[in-house]
């Protein structure tokens, strides 16, 4: 079947990934930045040695070769941050609070870049300007008024640099609290989890080379020719050598079904494209934990069969007895697994486990790779520990082209967490910290996203920072973030352009706005770099290219170091100094951070350098200096009791994910080019089947209302029904609109990650078309 919406308003998109109608694209953003020359100059410097690291995606580069190294998505972001257009005094003198709530998403970013420091005014509904120190003695009044640092909660966004986090963090700790919630905690938080437990490091342990090596590369839950579209090209290169790409995904994603890369212009002129993945499976949402057990029992009875004729093992037992610790409980589980329970778990039949058991047995050297539809369950590290133990049955895992590959989504969250940004900090760390800089580390957990969000609703904390990213629309269960926001005394973003945030204010209100990773850091000793740390853990420098369009803008670390100094004065260190040279924050991780030794000369390798992997060079650091088989049980049954508890029967499950046009909450544009989606973002894709058996039509407006066993009403408007190639049962919508759909308990086993991919939801018809939530 292709990738065709059935109903005819929506014409599919024929064209290869990539390609024309990418280039078409980029064009368009790039004029509508409104300075196309400097732009490009500056496109030409992404992820280029001595330009900036990409603000797009955290897929790494092959540091060797010499092709340019952007996509139609990093250029969109590149222009998207670098436009003239400025939201200044003026734009907030034109326009109340209120008056901005009513804009879309789009329409608040699309506004331009923030400009000033502003201060909320509750008397006229307005932001007015306010100077910098004045914000930052506000902050420090605030955060030393509260009777508990545990009563604030510091944000994070994984476009923070190394620099700007470990500052943040730095001063955190020293003003007294672990409450760090940050966007991994709604992204690849499971996988930290589960690598951790399993592995002894929450990192994927495959490099960029490991690419070039493997025989089959799996894909789950994961949309790279949108969200990671430089993948593409080593999964290309890895098909023409005559590897397997192996994708598991309920929705056939054009960027993997087929692929032209806008870079190889002969292939473009002849529209030339090649299929990209050599087998697709198509699982039901939160499927994939029995569809690899289904492969694991299989490589099971395959190693038992080879026993007993003595043919060659399936098993690599020699790693298994050196390496391994829990393999006999965990093939007890797999006997136990009934292949009725797994078929209907996963949603694929047999033959077709069997099938993608076989493509996995033949590869001598498998990477698997996987993203949000792994991760937003609420099984994910089950999930993922399940990635690892099939894994671990043939030893794929620290050698050549084998290996663990959880795609990272932000630029830099991988390293901020590196940096210390956790809500769960590692004792080692803590104590590490304690020792260089010689005052008592909060010791106690803080609060992750969903914690936050709970204690700002029940008035607990009275104070919220956030460094980058939009809080109000990123998280789930909408409405009551929105409240969580507004119940605080003081909220500040930390941002470069306007969103729902600023408006769902406390009761005072900052926007702070910083510079990018395009524009150039000017302080004391001169134009400064950042350094970033990729899904691979290269470290590497990123110097901004273009002048800041305003002289009031400030970076992020030089931010922090004005509220930490407001906040604690010079302690534990002068902070004006490290913002005078970066070289200086960059010593102190050297002096905390394992494997920064040396961090100022490494950092100057072209390509950057490797920060090293435990798991990747087969050293264990869990408590058994093992890794781990998990024996951990299959859910009985996908739907969580909650929603058996509600009383009703979902009519469809729905899973939340991105379109072409976005970069999470920013909405670039209202098209999703290869989903045939054009000029709309409130879309219900269904299988048209179950349109008509919920008694609508294709094109017709209906109403969504989720279900939880709470009595909170959950409901979004308006949303168009688009008959698409899904699987039955299954629907999806755009991230952020469904947010509010998304119950607020409704998160991982061990990873408080919300289930964003696995919704209950019933499918009303709309009230008034006209009501768009
Ligand atoms: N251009 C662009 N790039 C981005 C981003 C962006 O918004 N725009 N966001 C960045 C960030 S922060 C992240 S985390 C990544 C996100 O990258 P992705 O994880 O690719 O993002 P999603 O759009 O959430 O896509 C999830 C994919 O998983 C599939 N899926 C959903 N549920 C299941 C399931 O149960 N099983 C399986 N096997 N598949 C499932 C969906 O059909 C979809 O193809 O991208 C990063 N890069
Ligand atoms: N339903 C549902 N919800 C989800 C997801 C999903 O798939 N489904 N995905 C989740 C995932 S994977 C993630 S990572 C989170 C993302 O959550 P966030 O990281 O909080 O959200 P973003 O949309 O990336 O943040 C965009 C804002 O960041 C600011 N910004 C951009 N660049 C910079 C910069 O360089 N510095 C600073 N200080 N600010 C900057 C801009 O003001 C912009 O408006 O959302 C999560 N929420
Ligand atoms: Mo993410």
């Amino acid at each position: 079947m292709s990738l065709q919406p059935v109903n005819p308003r929506y014409k599919p998109y024929r064209g290869a990934a990539a390609g024309w109608g990418a280039l078409r694209s980029v064009a368009h953003f790039w004029l509508d930045s409104k300075q196309p020359f400097k732009n490009l100059r500056a496109l030409l410097k992404t992820n280029q040695n001595g330009g900036f690291d990409c603000p797009g995606c955290a897929w790494g580069d092959s540091p060797e070769d010499g092709h340019i190294k952007f996509c139609e998505n990093g250029a969109k972001a590149v222009n998207w941050e670098a436009t003239k257009r400025r939201v200044d005094a003026a734009f907030f003198a034109r326009y109340s609070v209120s008056q901005l709530r009513e804009q879309s998403d789009y329409w608040l970013e699309y506004q331009g870049r923030l400009t000033e420091p502003m201060r909320y005014d509750s008397a006229s509904d307005r932001y007015l300007p306010i100077s910098w120190d004045a914000a930052f003695s506000l902050i420090a009044e605030h955060l030393k008024g509260l009777e508990s640092p545990n009563q604030a909660e510091f944000y994070t966004s994984g476009r923070a640099s190394n620099e700007a986090a470990f500052l943040y963090q730095l001063f955190v700790r020293a003003y007294g609290t672990n409450n760090f919630p940050d966007c991994s905690n709604m992204c690849h938080e499971a996988s930290g989890v589960a690598l951790g437990q399993s592995v002894g490091i929450g990192k994927g342990s495959v490099t960029f080379d490991d690419f070039e090596h493997a025989d089959a590369i799996f894909v789950l839950g994961q949309n790279p020719g949108t969200n990671h579209p430089r993948m593409l090209e080593p999964l290309r290169e890895a098909v023409k050598r005559g590897a397997q790409v192996v994708c598991f995904n309920p929705l056939k994603e054009r960027g993997l079904e087929r692929f032209q890369h806008p870079q190889h212009a002969l292939e473009m002129l002849t529209n030339g494209s090649e299929p990209l993945n050599t087998a697709f499976f198509r699982p039901a949402l939160g499927g994939d934990m029995a569809a690899l057990r289904g492969i694991a029992k299989f490589l099971l009875q395959w190693e038992r069969e080879a026993q007993a004729k003595g043919e060659p093992a399936v098993f690599d037992h020699a790693f298994i007895a050196e390496h391994t610790d829990g393999l006999d409980d965990y093939l007890a589980l797999l006997d136990a697994s009934s292949w009725d329970s797994l078929v209907a778990q996963s949603g694929l039949s047999l033959t077709e486990i069997e099938q993608s058991a076989r493509m996995y047995r033949r590869a001598e050297k498998v990477i698997i790779c996987w993203a949000m539809g792994i991760t937003q369950h609420h099984h994910s590290v089950a999930t993922i520990q399940e990635i690892v133990n099939l894994q671990l049955l043939r030893g794929n895992l620290g050698r050549p082209g084998a290996g663990l590959c959880p795609v990272r989504g932000h630029s830099n969250v991988q390293g901020d967490r590196t940096m210390g940004i956790n809500d769960r900090p590692p004792v080692a760390f803590l104590d590490a910290m304690e020792k260089r800089f010689s005052f008592a580390v909060p010791r106690a957990n803080g609060h992750n996203t969903i914690e936050a969000i709970n204690a700002m609703v029940r008035g607990e904390a009275k104070v919220f920072i956030g460094l980058g990213g939009n809080f109000a629309q990123a998280t789930p269960d909408s409405p009551r973030t929105h409240q969580a926001l507004q119940s605080c005394a003081l909220t500040v973003q930390i941002s470069t352009k306007l969103n729902r945030s600023h408006l769902t204010t406390g009761t005072d209100a900052l926007i702070l706005p910083c510079l990018g990773r395009t524009d150039i850091d000017h302080q004391a000793t001169g134009p400064q770099a950042v350094t970033v740390e990729d899904s691979f853990s290269m470290i590497h420098a990123s110097f901004g290219q273009l002048e800041p369009i305003s002289a009031q803008m400030r970076s992020e670390p030089a931010i922090v170091a004005g509220i930490a100094k407001a906040t604690l004065g010079n302690h534990p260190v002068d902070w004006d100094a490290l913002i005078a040279d970066y070289s200086k924050i960059r010593e102190l991780i050297a002096d905390t951070i394992p494997g920064f030794a040396d961090f100022n000369q490494r950092v100057q390798h072209p390509g950057g350098f490797y920060l090293g992997n435990s798991a990747g060079a087969r050293t264990w650091k869990t408590a058994t200096g093992k890794a781990g088989f998990k024996a951990n049980a299959l859910l009985g049954d996908l739907l969580p009791p909650q929603v058996r508890e509600s009383g009703q029967t979902p009519d469809l499950i729905l899973q939340t994910l991105r379109s072409h046009d976005q970069y999470n909450t920013t909405i670039y544009g209202l098209d999703d080019r290869y989903r045939g989606v054009r000029g709309q973002r409130q879309v219900l894709f269904a299988n048209e089947a179950d349109i008509i058996r919920l008694g609508f039509k294709p094109g017709q407006k209906v109403d969504l209302t989720s279900l939880w066993n709470d009595g909170v009403e959950r409901k979004v408007y308006g949303f168009t029904l688009l008959a698409f190639d899904i699987p039955a049962g299954q629907a999806a919508a755009y991230y952020p609109e469904a947010n509010p759909l998304v119950p607020l308990e409704s998160y991982g086993a061990r990873s408080f990650t919300p289930t964003s991919k696995f919704i209950a939801i019933r499918v009303h018809a709309a009230q008034d078309d006209q009501r768009i939530a």
